[in-house]
């Protein structure tokens, strides 16, 4: 399985560069431990970007109305290469549950299964990931396509239930009777609902190995009711693509599933939003030329851009069906008229090198850092040798009173520093007690806490008004902490920048400027969340009438799982600036420490035999030169990362037509 086409040959090439500049970074860690400059903080760090890079996800997203296409297209762009249809596409409801596509090597292929049943519980499917014993897992048997078929289709089980225990799932409301009429089996025979609550299938396809991962979604029937979706799965997708069937136009329920799940989207993250007319080959007739066809393709691609509110430039249009039978068969004209291959380039020229700019800076920017503390520490070595070397080459033909004289004064500034310790040592406790504070009010007890609090309120008074209520004093005591944390962070950086200033004035240590901490990305994302909260209550409330509570339950169980990943994501943050602002000063007290005792050791020495100077001093060009090395092989290690950061794609040539 070799793939041949342009998103994936360019996401191929990305996937490479990604590990090359793993290697690298390998590299530089290598480098380090040999020259004896890694410890336990640098292993961590290394390790934890070779981690990112190695787990880097690229998420895209399919959203429509049922039968538009969906998985058909899917099939098209990224499974054409297995020469068969991979997801079941068929007339009516087919996918009736979210399927994510991945591969994950610590699993066996498979495909996992969320029981519906699950929805009467509180837990998200986010939460829900972390219990396999919830899931239902069937192998998959990569060696006979009919039964991996067969098993591929449990994402359209569906099963007849009474209608209140669809009520009690959520599933359907008062607003969704036409929905309800379209399903009922009549003479009390119950409703059809998914089996399955979400589907993950685990496939070694060399596009999700690489770290691709696909999203199909249900038609109207199920989504909607799925919080999930809009708050969680979607705005984390790097691509949404929207689909559009030419047969149907832009019909009410697609404005629906848009304006629900597209259309309130930050305009930040509105990139990667792309609208596909599908099914074009319904308009292919015979008897009309292809110019005429041509025509009414654009008239409806400006329509549906018009329609919905987007750039032209952000429609396209397709035939999936087609250009799965052409990649299948080989059938080079037929994919051009396809216009699928327009679509893939379209996708993986907005797609690819964004991300690509983001891993690269995110991964440059940490390289940096890594390598300014090791040039700090180097640099402090560099400025202790000179020194040493200074007062040696002064002792050059003195007698012993002056090397006792020295040595007194070396003696002296040891004490004094020593007793400086003491300050240093009680700024460790402030440093202490004002981390604590900050982690009193954004740590994931201070979350938690709230959200019970407003998880009974909610309880306590299931209406309108106090659902709002209680899910507005939520979101207002998460800013009040993120508030107070930021105060609190600046506190301690200037705190900490006096003590520098201090350190750097008494006891001639290296003048750093501890970096600042924003807490603004963080208050961004829950102010994200609270206006998709509020974007969305709206429409969850008139939808729903007896299934409201179960719903709003879940749906603030949604809102606070995100909350929550905003939180851990914080505290990893700021517990890592943290360090980045105590444990300079730790290595230059120890490093400062280390110096004074060499100096007094090596006049010592000098003291009691004269003719150890000229050896001592030999010995100290000796190291001043092996730093000098050593600064330089850093600097060589870095730009070498640079390089392949900064380096154009190297993309086969006919990818890049
Ligand atoms: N003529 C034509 N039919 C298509 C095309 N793409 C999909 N179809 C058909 O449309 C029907 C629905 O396709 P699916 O891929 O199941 O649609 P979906 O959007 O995944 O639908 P749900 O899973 O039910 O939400 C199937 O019968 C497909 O064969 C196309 O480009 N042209
Ligand atoms: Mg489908």
């Amino acid at each position: 399985m070799v793939p041949s086409h342009d998103l994936a040959a360019r996401f191929e090439a990305y996937s490479d560069w990604r590990r090359r500049l793993a290697l690298r970074v390998s590299g530089l860690h290598d480098w380090l431990q040999q020259q004896d400059l890694a410890d336990a903080q640098v292993d961590l760090k290394v390790q934890q970007l070779l981690e990112r890079l190695h787990e880097d996800k690229l998420i895209v997203a399919f959203v429509a109305e049922f039968s538009r296409g969906k998985s058909e297209l899917i099939n098209a762009i990224f499974f054409a290469d297995f020469g068969q249809r991979l997801l079941p596409s068929a007339a009516g409801r087919t996918t009736m549950c979210p399927t994510e596509l991945l591969y994950d090597g610590s699993r066996p292929p498979s495909i996992r299964l969320l029981p519906i049943e699950t929805r009467g519980k509180d837990a998200t499917v986010a939460e829900f990931k972390n219990y396999a014993d919830e899931w239902i897992t069937f192998p998959l048997d990569l060696s006979n396509a009919e039964k991996m078929g067969e098993v591929l289709s449990r994402v359209s089980q569906v099963k007849r239930v009474p209608v209140d225990v669809a009520r009690k799932y959520g599933l359907f409301g008062t607003g969704e009777d036409n929905i309800l009429a379209a399903l009922d089996h009549g003479e009390g025979g119950g409703v059809d609902i998914p089996c399955w609550r979400h589907a993950i299938i685990n496939f070694p396809h060399p596009l999700l190995q690489q770290g691709l991962v696909i999203l199909d979604t249900p038609g109207l029937n199920a989504i909607g009711t799925e919080p999930e979706l809009t708050l969680n799965l979607l705005p984390n997708a790097h691509a949404v693509l929207f689909i559009l069937s030419a047969d149907a136009g832009v019909t009410k329920t697609d404005l629906e599933v848009w304006d629900q799940h597209l259309a309130g989207v930050d305009p930040a993250t509105k990139a990667g939003r792309l609208v596909i007319l599908n099914k074009i080959d319904g308009l292919w007739d015979d008897l009309k030329s292809e110019a005429e066809i041509n025509a009414e393709i654009a008239r409806q691609m400006r329509m549906s851009a018009q329609m919905l509110g987007i750039p032209a430039s952000q429609v396209f249009a397709a035939s999936a069906q087609k250009a799965l039978l052409a990649k299948v068969n080989g059938d080079d004209a037929l994919l051009a008229r396809s216009r699928l291959p327009m679509l893939e380039a379209s996708l993986s020229q907005q797609l690819i090198p964004a991300k690509r700019d983001i891993v690269g800076a995110a991964s440059q920017a940490e390289v940096r850092a890594l390598a300014a503390g090791v040039r700090t520490i180097l640099a402090a070595r560099e400025a202790g040798i000179a020194e040493q070397m200074a007062e040696l080459t002064a002792l050059r033909g003195k007698n012993q009173d002056v090397v006792e004289h020295m040595m007194e004064r070396v003696r002296e500034e040891k004490e004094l520093f020593e007793r400086g310790l003491a300050r240093y040592t009680a700024l460790r406790n402030v440093f202490t007690q004002q981390t604590n504070d900050l982690f009193d009010h954004i740590g994931l007890e201070a979350l938690r806490s709230n959200a019970s609090r407003t998880r009974r309120r909610i309880e306590d008074s299931p209406f309108t008004k106090g659902v709002r209520g209680a899910m507005n004093d939520f979101f207002a005591a998460i800013r009040g902490d993120f508030e107070h944390a930021a105060r609190q962070s600046s506190e301690i950086h200037d705190m900490m920048q006096a003590m520098y200033a201090r350190f750097a004035k008494e006891h001639g240590l290296e003048t750093f400027v501890p970096p600042l901490f924003s807490m603004l990305k963080y208050q961004k994302e829950v102010e994200r969340l609270e206006r998709a909260y509020n974007v969305h209550f709206n429409t969850l409330w008139n939808m729903v009438s007896k299934a409201k509570f179960a719903l709003m339950r879940r749906f603030f169980e949604t809102i606070a799982s995100r909350v929550k990943h905003v939180y851990v994501i914080a505290n990893r943050d700021v517990e890592a600036w943290l360090r980045a602002v105590m444990s300079p000063l730790e290595t230059q007290v120890k490093e400062h420490h280390l110096q004074l005792r060499r100096r007094l050791d090596s006049i010592k020495r000098i003291h009691v035999a004269s003719g150890e100077l000229e050896e001592r001093i030999v010995e100290l060009e000796q190291q001043e030169g092996a730093l000098r090395r050593q600064i330089r092989g850093l600097g060589l290690q870095v730009s070498g990362i640079d390089a392949i950061i900064d380096a154009p794609d190297a993309l086969p040539l006919a990818a890049n037509a």
